[in-house]
């Protein structure tokens, strides 16, 4: 792991590659390599892209990609795809709309299917997401299908969170405020080329209007046609701007910290149910059957079990 390490920070891609399938596999020395790197990786910069499927998100990481480099930046991609098991279509369609940036050895690109039994997709993601900070990216790009909560763990890891909607999507803004405008520090309205954007726009400014707070930062909505690069510079100086709220004003601290927290139970969240799983998988089963026969109650269970994880 040492070795490892080394080789990472060195910015070896190899290395790089070696430990995002240990962190992934979560292999031999997989939690002090974290422990290790850590340290290293706080320069990095997380932006999150989420949105429904097929609304442009991986044209639009490609196009930011684009200008990332363009900038002289090293960067990594990472891209959850919990489509891909029924499917498997959606990473070879990113492989297509990445090529240019795949031969780059200043871009890491990495894609991510759904987890098995033990869930934790996005704790794969961020891990995966810390090497390559460790490696020296100092852009992350963390595309995630904006569903599940695996998905909204990711986003809430980026320092920036990017919605990506659609023309056409009026209706639907409504039904998806409650989770989306929660999590969105900028808007991208893509396929902004399309009929209905306006009305979409607008919709989406009403929403944000009803649910704004005084004093916290209001998202704003730009107009992108990714396919075209048009509207990439705007986003990026959007994104720019909320970074450097949360840096520079209180309200924006407090919002940073209360992330951090978040994060910080999400990991304990998911420490706490693999432990449970890989080290008291036998105490489990028990504990689950006393429930269904009625001997013991899930509340008392659950005590056991975390007074077990303690001990
Ligand atoms: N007209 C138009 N089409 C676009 C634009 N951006 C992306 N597309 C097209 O929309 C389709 C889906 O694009 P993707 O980038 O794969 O979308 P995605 O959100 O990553 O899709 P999933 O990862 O499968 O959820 C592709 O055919 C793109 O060429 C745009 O700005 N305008
Ligand atoms: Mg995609």
């Amino acid at each position: 792991v040492q070795d490892l390490v080394a080789r990472v920070l060195k910015g070896e891609v190899r290395a790089a590659a070696r430990a995002c399938r240990l962190v992934d596999d979560r292999g031999p020395g997989f939690r002090a390599l974290l422990k290790e790197i850590y340290p290293n990786t706080r320069a990095a910069f997380w932006i999150g892209i989420t949105g429904s499927p097929g609304a442009g998100k991986s044209t639009l990481v490609a196009a930011m990609v684009k200008h990332f480099r363009a900038a002289g930046k090293r960067v990594a991609v990472v891209a959850i795809d919990p489509s891909s098991p029924f499917s498997g279509g959606a990473i070879l369609g990113d492989r297509v709309r990445m090529q240019q940036h795949f031969e780059d050895p200043e871009v890491f690109i990495r894609s991510l299917a759904t987890r098995g039994a033990l869930g934790g997709l996005s704790r794969s993601a961020v891990d995966v997401a810390r090497v390559l900070s460790a490696w020296g990216a100092e852009v992350v790009l963390l595309e995630t299908v904006g569903v599940g909560q695996d998905e909204f763990d990711v986003v809430f890891a980026a320092e920036t969170s990017v919605v990506v909607l659609t023309p056409g999507m009026g209706d639907s803004v409504q039904a998806m405020k409650a989770g989306i405008l929660e999590c969105a520090d900028v808007f991208a309205l893509n396929k902004a080329d399309l009929a209905g954007a306006d009305r979409t726009a607008a919709d989406l400014e009403q929403a944000l209007a009803l649910g704004g707070a005084l004093n916290a930062w209001v998202p704003a909505i730009v107009r992108c046609v990714a396919t075209q690069n048009q509207g990439i510079d705007a986003l990026l100086a959007q994104i720019e701007q909320h970074r450097i709220w949360q840096l520079s004003s209180a309200v924006g601290r407090q919002a940073r910290s209360e992330r951090v927290k978040r994060n910080l139970l999400t990991h304990l969240r998911h420490e706490v149910v693999e432990r449970a799983l890989l080290q008291h998988a036998e105490f489990l089963s028990v504990l689950a059957s006393a429930v269904e026969a009625g001997i013991l109650d899930p509340y008392n269970a659950s005590e056991r079990l975390l007074a077990t994880l303690l001990e």
